[in-house]
C-alpha cells in the first residue's frame, strides 16, 4: 500500500478531515447510501449549496465523473466534494474511465481547496452496481497515480461501511 493511502472501516460522516467525498447522482439533491447519510449528518446548508451550484453552474445535473464542493455543514470535516459515480450497467466501455475520473477530478478539487487529508467511500460499489474488487483496483491506481503525478502533500483515506469491503479493497491492491 502506498505510504499516503489508507484504508479504513468507519461511517465516512464521522471522519475530521479536510474534505470527504460524497457518492452522489447528478441531482445532487441527496438519496440513499453514503449520499443519504451525509446529507442528514451535515443538515439542510449541503442541499442548499448544492442547489446553488445547480442554478449557476449543472442546471442538467452533474455529470458523471465530475465534482463539485460544498460546505460540510454540521460535519467535523470542513467540505463535502460531490461526485457521481458510473452507473455499473449503463456505462459500457467507459466504466474505467468515469469511475478513474471521479477520483481524480475529487483530489483536483481538494487540493484547489487546500486540502491536505480527504476520506472516499467505494463510489459507485453499492446502489450504482460497480463490482468491488473492480472498483477498488481503479480506484487505488487512480489515487496512487494522482499523488505520484502531484508535489501537494495529500493524505487520502478510504473509508469502507464494513470490513469484509476493506479487506476486499486490500486483496486487491496489494
Ligand atoms: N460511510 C462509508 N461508506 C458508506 C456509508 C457511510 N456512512 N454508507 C454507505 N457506504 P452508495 P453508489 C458505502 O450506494 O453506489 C445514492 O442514492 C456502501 O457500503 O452510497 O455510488 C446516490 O444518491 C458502498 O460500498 O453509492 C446515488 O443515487 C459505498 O458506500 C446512488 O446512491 C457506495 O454506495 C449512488 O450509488
Amino acid at each position: 500500500m502506498h505510504p499516503k493511502i489508507i484504508a479504513k472501516v468507519g461511517d465516512i460522516t464521522k471522519e475530521n478531515v479536510c474534505a470527504i467525498i460524497n457518492a452522489a447522482n447528478r441531482s445532487l439533491m441527496g438519496g440513499g447510501g453514503v449520499d443519504g447519510a451525509i446529507h442528514q449528518a451535515g443538515g439542510s446548508a449541503i442541499r442548499e449549496a448544492c442547489q446553488k451550484i445547480r442554478q449557476m453552474q449543472y442546471p442538467e445535473g452533474l455529470p458523471t465523473g465530475k465534482a463539485v464542493a460544498t460546505t460540510a455543514g454540521e460535519m467535523p470535516s470542513k467540505y463535502v466534494i460531490h461526485t457521481v459515480g458510473p452507473i455499473y450497467h449503463q456505462c459500457g466501455q467507459e466504466c474505467t474511465v468515469l469511475l478513474a475520473s471521479c477520483y481524480t477530478n475529487s483530489l483536483q478539487t481538494a487540493v484547489a481547496l487546500g486540502c491536505k487529508e480527504i476520506s472516499f467511500p467505494a463510489i459507485s460499489t453499492g446502489i450504482y452496481g460497480y463490482p468491488k474488487e473492480k472498483a477498488a483496483f481503479i480506484a487505488y491506481h487512480a489515487v496512487k497515480d494522482f499523488l505520484a503525478a502531484t508535489n501537494q502533500e495529500l493524505k487520502v483515506n478510504f473509508v469502507f461501511h464494513n470490513s469484509h469491503d476493506k479487506e476486499l479493497f486490500e486483496k486487491t491492491v496489494f
